[in-house]
């Protein structure tokens, strides 16, 4: 059995609520030993998982990772949120009672860690000193060392962070137990694997897994599934999945900050990170804040919206990450950072790294490379030669102060102010490029319809998409009715009212299926026009769904995109429209307790599109035909 007492001493840890809870665990679990970790460990911890063949090197101050190869994503199915109160059971939230769930965990995790060190990671998710802190403070118990090198890049990570708290006991106890990865049944009837969050007990239990959102709980488990949780509760937040950036404009010396949910893997950390378009660049310059968490709330004292990245790195999908696309991610992840990678490509020899999209081909001379799972490319069989490198999950994990865009205020207390809350997802047709909303409750319609393709083509109905509310169906952890009405009371009580709009980089051709839009970082044009159409600089053009930007407005020299695809980026299909229209009501009547004034904007924007004539409608019927003929 470990002495947690003498380890807990040698760290100085002398929070005694956090003492017990380490205790306890260490001695359920069975570890041989208890470990407490600062961020300035780093560089040993490191050295140790070197030797230990857990991590390799992979150039200059970086290192590379493979996980279990059952053990690659999030798993929505096994995650769950319990609290004691059956009414917090929504409709994404899976909820299920805590006084069935901790027993059920408790006994998967008993004597699950023999053998194993318990790492100690006391955590802060929030820049100390933030009016928020009361619900940022976590320790973080794992079994797993890799896990830690990563939550030391997630994370602000140190003792000091849980022992001056006002509370002692208000932290959040995040136990993650990995398991036998090996014998766990992962995706069969027979799955062992849980991530639970009991809300209510500010308890945070996964088992099953050492990857991404289901090992590092500082990240979604706490920044946004007991941070969701917490700010309703307390009445004092929104914590959402959501990229946070800044714009300045040098001529007028003016700066914006605009906050936004995209679906998992739709390009938040892209869109943080853009840079201005070459020919924009003397004019504007972006700043990276975060790429996909952010809190919000309303400082009484100024009556002004703040938003804030309570996490301290980057957990970036690696695919298509290169010097066109996302050139900040690759300085960001270059010699010198400390980056970690998992699951790309990785070459034993030269310890380069590679996965698709970081070169227009994988590279030529396939000597000592291996694939995501390990298997040497050279002795790939003909059936699998056609197979990625690297896993299309695979992620690099980086320190925010790594990315050379960073605010230079990233780390204010406060957070910045909000102009602009947008949403978007992988739409391939009916969503233009850009349409603002002016009003709260039409805006926060939006997000709660917020939508992107099915991965899965069985999944859904052709044209109807797969609904996530503001980016959050997977990390809802209370009912939908109460969500949309305290993020209502939340940015309704903002005396200046920021605006909203939903984009959409995805639209394509509905024959050859080429993207419309190029992207990346022309991105940064429809959002400009926003921050113009917010200070009465332009005035776009009013239809049923919002304020779409004419073409002069969007300044468009130098972007790649025929006359034809543009027109239909910036034209709404009323007929698409009001078919989305249909799907909307059933999607939102799931949800008990929606606030009237949500239904209210439903029905505004359902009878402006039937009273619309403006708009020319040759286009629309062709495109209906073509996606229906598809499926
Ligand atoms: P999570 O970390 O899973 O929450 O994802 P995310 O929303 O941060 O997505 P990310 O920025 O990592 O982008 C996911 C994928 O979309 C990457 O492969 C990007 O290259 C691609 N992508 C991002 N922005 C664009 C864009 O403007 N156009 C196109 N075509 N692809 C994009
Ligand atoms: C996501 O899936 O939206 C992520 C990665 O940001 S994870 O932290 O694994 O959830
Ligand atoms: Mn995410």
């Amino acid at each position: 059995m470990a002495d947690v007492d003498a380890a807990l001493d040698a760290a100085g840890l002398k929070n005694a609520k956090v003492r017990e809870y380490v205790k306890y665990w260490a001695e359920h679990t069975g570890a041989a030993g208890v470990e407490v970790i600062s961020a300035s460990d780093d560089a040993r911890l490191i050295r140790e998982s070197l030797e230990a063949g857990e991590i390799q090197p992979a150039g200059e101050g970086l290192y590379y990772s493979r996980s279990y190869v059952k053990d690659t994503a999030r798993s929505e199915e096994r995650t769950i949120v319990a609290t004691n109160n059956p009414s917090d059971a929504g409709v994404y939230n899976n909820w299920r009672p805590a006084a069935e769930m901790r027993p059920l965990l408790e006994q998967r995790m008993r004597g699950a860690s023999a053998g194993k060190t318990m790492y100690v990671i006391p955590y802060l998710m929030a820049a100390p000193g933030s009016p928020l802190e009361a619900y940022a403070a976590g320790v973080e118990l794992t079994d797993h060392r890799t896990v830690v090198l990563h939550m030391i890049r997630m994370a602000r990570v140190g003792v000091d962070y849980v022992d001056n708290l006002a509370d002692p006991n208000s932290f959040v106890r995040a136990v993650h137990v990995t398991g036998d990865l090996e014998n766990l049944g992962q995706g069969t009837p027979d799955d062992q694997r849980y991530f639970v969050t009991v809300a209510d007990e500010r308890t945070i239990l996964h088992f099953g897994s050492s990857y991404g959102g289901n090992a590092l709980l500082g990240k979604i488990a706490h920044g946004l599934r007991q941070a969701a949780y917490d700010g309703w509760a307390s009445g004092k937040f929104l914590a959402e999945q959501f990229m946070l950036l800044g714009i300045t404009d040098k001529q007028t010396g003016r700066k914006y900050h605009i906050c936004g949910g995209f679906p998992s893997a739709s390009g938040k950390t892209n869109l943080a990170m853009t840079l201005a378009p070459d020919s924009l660049g003397e004019r504007y310059h972006v700043e990276f804040y975060g790429d996909d968490i952010a809190w919000l709330w309303v400082d009484p004292d100024d009556g002004k919206l703040y938003g804030m990245n309570p996490e301290f790195g980057v957990f970036g999908v690696a695919k298509d990450t290169n010097e066109t696309t996302n050139p900040t991610a690759l300085d960001a992840i270059g010699p010198g950072t400390q980056a970690l990678f998992t699951n790309i490509a990785y070459n034993e020899l030269t310890h380069e790294v590679w996965w698709e999209g970081k070169t227009p081909g994988p590279p030529e001379d396939v000597t000592g490379w291996r694939d995501w799972t390990g298997e040497l490319i050279s002795e790939r069989s003909d059936a699998n030669l056609g197979e990625p490198w690297a896993h299309p999950n695979s992620r690099f994990t980086t320190t925010l102060t790594t990315v050379p865009n960073i605010a230079a205020d990233f780390d204010s207390p406060k957070g910045v102010p909000i102009d602009a809350i947008i949403f978007g997802g992988r739409t391939r047709d009916r969503e233009p490029l850009i349409r603002a909303i002016t009003d709260l409750a039409e805006g926060v319609y939006d997000g709660l319809t917020l939508g992107a393709e099915a991965t899965f083509a069985a999944e859904g109905v052709e044209g109807q998409l797969r609904y996530d509310p503001m980016s959050m169906r997977p990390f809802m952890s209370y009912p939908e009715g109460p969500y949309a009405a305290h993020w209502l009371k939340i940015v309704g009580a903002a005396s200046e009212q920021p605006i909203f709009a939903h984009v959409n980089w995805f639209q394509r051709h509905p024959e050859d299926g080429h993207f419309l839009w190029p992207g990346y970082r022309e991105n940064l044009r429809p959002l400009i026009w926003l921050m113009q159409l917010k200070n009465g600089e332009v005035t776009g053009r009013a239809t049923p769904v919002g304020i779409i930007p004419t073409a002069d407005e969007l300044h468009l020299d130098g972007v790649d995109i025929t006359p034809e695809d543009l027109e239909t980026i910036l034209t709404i299909d009323n007929a698409r429209w009001q078919q989305e229209i249909g799907f909307r009501a059933k999607h939102l009547e799931q949800f008990p307790g929606l606030p009237e004034e949500i239904w209210q904007a439903h029905r505004r924007v359902a009878a402006a599109l039937e009273a619309d004539i403006t708009e020319p409608q040759e286009q629309a019927p062709k495109m209906c035909h073509t996606r229906r003929q598809k499926g």
